[in-house]
């Protein structure tokens, strides 16, 4: 069959086969418990707690649920530190928080938070630091945390993108006061919606726990105001299953990576990210820069792709600074985001799943070189 019309989207989320599912489901209809840190709740966080070699894990119902209690649980006021080039997620949270946002510059290797840029950003009100590692590609975290010490500020990493990122040989979710993962459709590991906070210590875990059951000690107890932000079982049950293929997607990830490096090597004026030195990737997007020297401009190539039927992002353009909502701040200010405006012009993020076939990658390659 001649499937050369058929759309290909940034991504397409893995899911087991569905009679791998079945022992779950029933179990659940078994047991009639279907929220409230059920036991699959319980051993999905003891089985990801393992699996990222972290110690304590709190699951999410999303991850945007996720940094809105990271947030709550430090009890974050004033100013925060945060990048520009993320999902607009990142910034509302802070809002929600009725945290004021300031945006810093980012590298324009790694496209995350440049560490030089957030020491200047610093003042008086300055609470945290609030940095995303971009399309799984770890911060610079050593030179975040000496700046953090050093002005004794929170670290919250948005590690939406960043599930099985390791940096020297440890999950980059280790990193932080809190890190906080995001499990959605889109992402390299999926609970059809889901997130988690890592934290470092009991105290913290159960201070979280308590912050997304509404702020309950007991059943006759309320210490703070909480929210609901509890995982379902049948996600929890979808993330007990997805575990145990991680290996598999990444694997599959890797080739298409690995692929798609090598095809696009010969285009001109196509900019591929360098890997960085003790880092075990994810493979969870593929971010090019479309440069002045290709022959069509970021947007040329973002429409030729869509006319045949391949539908690239421009993750993340525009800049969260630039929404009607933060634009009129003094840090969104297109001379202080240089680097970060120059970036959102070009990228471009190819498909990438662990679904995608030769055929697929020549498609989308042969459009482009
Ligand atoms: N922090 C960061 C840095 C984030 O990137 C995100 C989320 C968050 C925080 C918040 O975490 P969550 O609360 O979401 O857990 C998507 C996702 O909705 C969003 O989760 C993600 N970041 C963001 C980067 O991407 P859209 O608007 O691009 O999604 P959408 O619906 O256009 O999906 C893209 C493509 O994926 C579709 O064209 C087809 C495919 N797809 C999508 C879904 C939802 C599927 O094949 N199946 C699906 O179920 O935002």
């Amino acid at each position: 069959m001649d499937d050369s019309q058929n759309p290909i989207f940034v991504t397409k989320p893995f899911l087991p086969e569905l009679s791998e599912l079945m022992p779950y489901l029933e179990k659940i209809w078994a047991g009639h418990q279907l929220t409230n840190s059920g036991p699959f709740h319980q051993e999905f966080e003891k089985e990801l707690a393992r699996h990222l070699g972290v110690e304590h894990i709190s699951v999410f119902v999303n991850g945007t649920l996720a940094l809105l209690t990271a947030l709550q649980a430090l009890r974050i006021v004033g100013e925060v530190i945060t990048t520009p080039f993320s999902f607009v997620a990142t910034t509302h949270v802070l809002t929600w928080n009725r945290v004021r946002p300031i945006f810093a510059d980012i590298d324009p290797e790694t496209f995350n938070l440049d560490p030089e840029k957030i020491e200047a950003a610093i003042t008086p009100e300055t609470t945290a630091i609030m940095p995303v590692h971009v399309y799984g590609t770890p911060c610079n975290v050593q030179r975040i945390s000496e700046i953090a010490s050093k002005h004794n500020l929170r670290v919250i990493y948005d590690a939406a993108h960043a599930f099985d990122v390791k940096y020297n040989n440890q999950s980059i979710a280790a990193y932080g006061d809190l890190s906080v993962l995001s499990f959605h459709a889109t992402k390299v590991f999926n609970t059809f919606e889901g997130g988690a906070i890592v934290s470092h210590n009991p105290e913290m875990k159960l201070r979280i726990d308590r912050l997304k059951n509404f702020g309950f000690v007991d059943e006759v107890t309320v210490l703070e105001a909480g929210i609901n932000g509890k995982m379902n079982e049948f996600q929890a049950a979808v993330g007990l299953l997805q575990l145990q293929h991680m290996q598999e997607v990444i694997d599959r990830r890797k080739a298409v990576h690995e692929y798609y490096v090598q095809a696009l090597s010969r285009a001109k004026g196509i900019r591929i990210p360098a890997a960085l030195p003790n880092v075990e990737r994810n493979y969870s997007y593929f971010p090019i820069l479309v440069t002045e020297e290709y022959r069509l401009t970021r947007d040329g190539l973002y429409e030729h792709l869509r006319k045949h039927g391949i539908f690239a992002r421009r993750y993340f353009y525009p800049l969260i600074s630039d929404f009607s909502m933060y634009s009129h701040l003094p840090s969104s200010s297109p001379a202080n985001l240089m680097v970060a405006h120059r970036v959102a012009e070009q990228v471009i993020c190819l498909p990438l799943a662990p679904t995608l076939e030769k055929k697929d990658l020549d498609r989308i390659c042969d459009l482009i070189v």
